[in-house]
């Protein structure tokens, strides 16, 4: 049996069901890039705004590429589970909001004909670092053959700019409200950074609708927080199990689960504090301090682990040369914020907890994709800040030279857009220049971080040894 909106009724008590009618609730958030992450965050929220009685939110999920998520969930009418495992078991609930899943290829008009609907009032976004399309200085990146494809603003668009220029233009032509563009990715300052580059890319093109877009629209800044490991065959199996029927789109994750707002919106929105949301003025103290902390401290047990032979976060956290190490990363992280965030110690030691659940196995090969668009905004900005203010951040090296190296591929492969250059830098310079190639003058990364002649020594000593 298969988990649908009839045999749903059939679940064990066990699992929590959807506490409103999903029937008759209107699309009113399109979201784009519906991932694990997605399923196990946002559309939870929503959930919990809908079940304490918020309506209209249902949520129209778009995956922009891959038909995967639509073949799991249209046969499910979009139902799912979430399992949250941790020290007290396992807790299970069947999540409703997901009211439609859309792969954009098969279906570019459905996804502008929902962005222009006037019940729409809410874009969100979770497509991964890589689906900004920045070059390696942080601007949109003109050079790319999809962004040159989506600039002629006629055909299906292929890039999240594509999508969101045409969904506006259609929102304007018909005298429709402007809607609030929420990006839910792991970047500094996410939706300011979207809406400085959605305004290049409009710019070049059509710089009216980009007017009225910066005028109409709102771009919330969010810090977004929920560990969420891809899933497995493994864990479909065991879920199917619990619940008595196959659920092909189920998610597993932690406990924890964190979302702070910045309390800016075009329209209306759902009542997300319902699930615990914050709601605030400034959201950047939490946001850069979870990137540097949490997500600086993630890829640094990625490269480091990988390279001591572990497979899983939890796993490294129990080997007793790492885990100092990423606890003073933490710190040394913390020390480079510009403003108050959350108490380093404790958030630290929180962290260190989060990472140690035997519960959810996170695959540190999944935290190592993408490097080239992490490490900048993870590590990068924290040793810009340290090293100029003279603070030391020997961890950071570390965990720098560990990513250098593992960008070789010796042995594996590299999945990051940017794994050919990589490659040709590593073949063009060697272990000797290659650090200097990366964060040196005129480096690949220059533009976030120009090290100093005494950093690029040591990191190229940690790369030898
Ligand atoms: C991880 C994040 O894959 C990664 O790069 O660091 O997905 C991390 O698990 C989440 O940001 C936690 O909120």
């Amino acid at each position: 049996m298969r988990l649908n909106a009839q045999s749903s009724a059939r679940l064990p008590a066990l699992v929590r069901q959807p506490g409103y009618d999903r029937a008759t609730q209107a699309i009113g958030v399109v979201h784009l890039g519906i991932g694990a992450f997605h399923r196990a965050h946002q559309a939870v929220y929503t959930d919990d705004a809908m079940a304490a009685g918020d309506r209209n939110w249902a949520i129209a999920g778009v995956s922009l590429r891959s038909r995967a998520v639509r073949e799991a969930m249209a046969p499910q009418d979009g139902l799912y589970t979430v399992s949250e495992r941790g020290a007290a078991g396992e807790a299970i609930r069947l999540v409703g909001a997901v009211r439609e899943v859309i792969a954009a290829p098969d279906a570019p008009d459905r996804v502008l004909d929902l962005m222009a609907a006037p019940t729409t009032h809410v874009v969100t976004l979770t497509v991964s670092e890589k689906g900004y399309v920045r070059g390696a200085g942080g601007g949109l990146d003109f050079g790319n053959a999809d962004i040159a494809h989506d600039a002629k603003m006629e055909g299906p668009p292929r890039t999240i700019y594509g999508y969101l220029a045409q969904g506006l233009k259609r929102r304007r032509a018909e005298g429709l409200s402007g809607l609030t563009i929420l990006s839910c990715d792991n970047l500094a300052e996410n939706s300011a950074q979207l809406a400085a580059l959605l305004n290049a890319f409009l710019e070049a093109h059509d710089a009216e609708l980009g007017k009225w877009a910066a005028d109409a629209c709102a771009f919330p800044c969010s810090m977004v927080d929920r560990i969420a490991p891809a899933v497995t065959p493994a864990d479909l199996d065991h879920i199917a199990a619990r619940l008595g029927m196959r659920d092909e789109a189920a998610v597993v994750t932690e406990p924890f689960r964190q979302w702070v707002i910045e309390d800016k919106f075009a329209g209306p929105r759902p009542k997300w504090e319902a699930g615990g949301a914050q709601l605030v003025a400034n959201v950047s103290a939490y946001e850069t301090a979870k990137l540097r902390m949490l997500n600086g401290a993630h890829s640094a047990l990625a490269y480091l682990g990988l390279a001591r032979g572990h497979a899983h976060v939890h796993e490294a956290m129990q080997d007793a040369e790492l885990a100092p190490l990423v606890r003073q990363l933490m710190i040394d992280a913390a020390a480079s914020l510009d403003e108050r965030g959350p108490d380093p110690e404790p958030y630290a030691a929180q962290l260190v907890e989060r990472f140690s659940n035997p519960a959810l196995p996170h695959r540190l090969a999944q935290i190592a994709m993408d490097g080239s668009q992490k490490v900048p905004q993870r590590w990068l900005a924290v040793l810009r800040a340290n090293v100029a203010a003279g603070r030391s951040s020997a961890a950071h090296l570390r965990a720098l030279a560990a990513w250098i190296d593992y960008v070789k591929g010796d042995g594996h492969k590299v999945e990051d857009p940017m794994a050919s250059e990589l490659a040709a830098l590593w073949r063009a310079h060697g272990k000797e220049r290659i650090v200097s190639a990366l964060i040196g003058e005129g480096g690949m990364f220059a533009q976030t971080w120009t090290a100093p002649a005494d950093v690029i020594t040591s990191v190229t000593g940690l790369l030898r040894a």
